[in-house]
């Protein structure tokens, strides 16, 4: 069986590990995390790491360099997923760390090589996305614990639930003398590796994004009595505001999603009082990305307005675009020329990435694997088999590319 069959067999071991009879669905300290973890935490053992997982819930594995206790490059990406998730958003780039951990394991590097599953990349369960990667930063907010899922739970109820004391996270956090940089091999998630018909492509940036949750109330009434002129009705106003957040990011080259509302009382026949709506806003840069909510926002006060509404907001998470570290994007573009690709087209990550937390604390650098249709956050998400193949070729050769810039700058 080759490396790239090993890893997509195993990506199929984790669609088991599921909240869900129906669909993939693992979120952040649940019993599927702990049950990924182990099996993640197992792979790592196998591949000749020291395994532990940290205080924040990440997965972790390291093997020494040539002496022990050198700073380490980091290896990874995560294992959670968004409900009715595809197979590979995450979980290949852990597994890819994996198997080039193992190529590499009778290979003494000059620095530490550690490989980490993220617990917590797309904030799925409480809204908040990169828990486990800013603990490892040391970003961590301590407002973050007051976070409630849709249950109600809060995060430092989960914490002690699933057996960590959030009094500790601070230890996950890792300092930057402490680390070389950070490599992700991760799915593009959009169609530009495919359109090019590239296997593989080198990140250059990562949009900055801001999520929120947008209350739109009004007042329900009856649906047959209520005068048109006599409404105040949040279902219409909430209509009218995402189909203004798309005009408004279109026009601003921005990328903006309403991904989920909930209605009040949600009865046939009863006017909305009260909308919840999600907001998604990326950019590639951080001023296009304010500049374009700055718009938004006013637009939506302005309907509000329009329609005696009321407009409350609160902003979930905040992630500023991190731009890759050209040595470790040269590294990237460099293992990527071993496939046979003379040229690796550069692209900039729509998507969000834990290197985007860790670029807090060191240099960052990605690589992506051509995946069908750009598909992804979706079960018909898909990779081909000779670009997972590639991908590993690659990624093995980027760090040994790493290792040897490192060496050479090394006094
Ligand atoms: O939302 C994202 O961009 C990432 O997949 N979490
Ligand atoms: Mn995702
Ligand atoms: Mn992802």
């Amino acid at each position: 069986m080759s490396t790239a069959d090993v890893v997509l067999a195993r990506c199929g071991e984790l669609d088991a590990i599921s909240a869900s009879p129906t669909w993939l669905e693992r979120t952040h300290l649940t019993p599927e995390h702990r049950q990924a973890n182990a099996l993640a935490g197992r792979w790592m053992k196998a591949a000749g790491l020291h395994v532990w997982q940290d205080a924040a819930g990440n997965i972790c594995g390291r093997r020494e360099g040539s002496s022990p206790g050198m700073p380490a490059l980091l290896l990874g990406s995560h294992l959670d997923t968004v409900p009715d998730a595809g197979s590979f958003d995450g979980m290949l780039g852990v597994l890819m760390a994996i198997a080039v951990a193992e190529r590499l394991q009778h290979v003494t590097l000059p620095f530490a090589l550690e490989v980490i599953g993220f617990s917590d990349e797309e904030g799925a369960r409480f809204g908040k996305a990169l828990l486990g990667s800013q603990a490892v930063a040391g970003t961590w907010d301590e407002a973050w614990w007051d976070l409630r899922d849709r249950d109600d739970v809060t995060l430092h109820q989960a914490f002690l639930e699933f057996g960590l004391d959030p009094r500790r996270v601070g230890d996950a956090a890792r300092r930057p003398d402490e680390l070389v940089g950070y490599l992700e091999a991760h799915i593009e998630q959009g169609p530009y590796l495919e359109a090019a018909d590239a296997s593989l492509g080198h990140v250059t940036t990562i949009a900055g994004a801001r999520r929120f949750r947008l209350s739109v109330t009004g007042e329900a009434r009856h649906a047959g009595g209520t005068p048109y002129e006599r409404r105040r009705d949040a279902l219409l106003g909430a209509a009218e505001m995402i189909v203004a957040v798309e005009r408004l990011a279109r026009a601003a080259g921005t990328i903006a999603t309403v991904g989920r509302i909930e209605v009040q009382p949600g009865a046939v026949n009863v006017i909305a009082g009260r909308a919840d709506l999600s907001l998604d806003l990326r950019a590639a840069t951080d001023p296009e990305r304010d500049r374009s909510w700055d718009e938004i926002e006013q637009e939506l006060r302005a309907i509000c307005v329009r329609r005696d509404l009321r407009l409350d907001l609160v902003e979930t998470h905040r992630a500023p675009a991190a731009p890759c570290a050209a040595w470790l994007s040269e590294a990237v573009v460099a293992g990527i020329r071993t496939t046979g690709d003379d040229h690796p087209m550069g692209l900039w990550s729509r998507a969000g990435h834990d290197a985007m937390a860790i670029a807090a604390i060191t240099g960052i650098g990605m690589l992506f694997l051509r995946c069908h249709d750009g598909i992804s956050h979706h079960p018909d998400e898909s990779v081909r088999e000779v670009d997972v193949a590639r991908g590993l070729d690659a990624f093995e050769q980027a760090v040994l590319e790493v290792a040897r810039r490192y060496d050479e700058a090394r006094p």
